[in-house]
């Protein structure tokens, strides 16, 4: 492993880095899984590495979701593997989730390494060797467990490709999804798409759950309830847009605009707002708010 000084200005990058890379060695992570975490990288960097609003309102309702679930699954793949293995087993241990291992470049080494990681790491069962070809894919990602992905209400699937997203939402299953890159399939078909990197969305997904366990399951059916998929999507390519406009008017050496009266200003804030307005407004705030609070502790 290459020693990375603690203060080189991309130290949480390249450590990120360093563990993709300890996964390939472990044997649990593909070589494919190299490629996908630089692509991830690439969309936290437009992002602005950082959990933007919308990204922590999208958790705190996956967080709802998986407590409300009969049977909630959490898919783990080779890169999930490497870069939070603690984090899987304790979201699992504190919403009651199952942990299942499924692959697209399935080996059954690589779930056994898988397994012993999540072992490891406190999991007591992990399902994902006994996988049958129950989901309607023409790949790897078609074996699932009956009790497990097949039988599952609600699934939180960090880092997927797309295919499997789409035919888990045909079976009427809810899928959560982390995925940095909001274009991709997988962020467009899921029903909670987490833009967020799964490094940070983990540590916050599991800081809010002690507040939301405390709440009865009408309040949390209200906070799903008034969720729209489509304003987190939206609010992570303005996002990108503003950070490239910002970015952009650096390079050209253009100042911010800081004239505007305070009419303008309220104008343009009720604007913004009406692109990403929620179906009930109120119930977004609240929650948006607890999630910032929250990670402020
Ligand atoms: O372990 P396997 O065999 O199941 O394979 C896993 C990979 C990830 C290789 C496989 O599912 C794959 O090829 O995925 P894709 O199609 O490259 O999609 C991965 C998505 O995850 C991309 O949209 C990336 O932007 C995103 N991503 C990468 N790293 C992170 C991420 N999202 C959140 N957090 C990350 N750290």
């Amino acid at each position: 492993m290459t020693e990375i000084p603690k203060n080189h200005p991309r130290y949480e990058s390249l450590m990120t880095r360093e563990q993709i890379n300890a996964g390939v060695d472990k044997g649990m992570t593909s070589r494919q899984g190299l490629l996908a975490q630089g692509r991830g990288e690439a969309f936290d960097y437009l992002i602005g590495e950082q959990t933007i609003e919308s990204a922590n309102y999208a958790e705190a309702v996956a967080v709802c979701l998986l407590l409300l679930a009969e049977n909630p699954v959490i898919s783990v793949n080779g890169n999930a593997a490497a870069l939070a293995p603690a984090e899987l087993v304790t979201l699992s241990q504190l919403t009651g989730a199952k942990l299942e291992v499924n692959l697209f470049h399935r080996t059954e080494e690589r779930i056994q390494k898988i397994i012993a990681e999540l072992k490891e790491n406190g999991a007591d069962v992990v399902l994902g060797e006994n996988a049958e070809p129950l989901l309607p894919l023409e790949h790897e990602r078609a074996k699932v467990e009956r009790e497990g992905i097949y039988d599952a209400d609600v699934i939180f699937v960090p880092l997927e490709d797309g295919d499997r997203c789409q035919v888990l939402g045909d079976m009427k299953k809810l899928v959560i999804a982390v995925d940095l890159n909001p274009l991709s399939r997988t962020a467009q078909s899921a029903h909670v798409s987490i833009v967020d990197n799964l490094k940070r969305a983990l540590p916050n997904m599991i800081d809010m759950i002690p507040e939301f366990k405390n709440m009865n399951e009408a309040d949390l059916w209200e906070i799903v309830e008034a969720y729209d998929n489509k304003v987190v999507l939206v609010d992570a390519i303005e996002t990108i847009k503003e950070n490239l406009t910002a970015k952009q008017n650096e390079v050209l050496g253009i100042e911010k605009d800081d004239s505007d009266d305070g009419d303008k200003k309220e104008r343009k804030t009720e604007q913004r707002k009406r692109g990403r307005i929620q179906r009930d407004p109120e119930i977004a705030k609240k929650v948006m708010l607890r999630g910032a609070d929250l990670m402020m502790e």
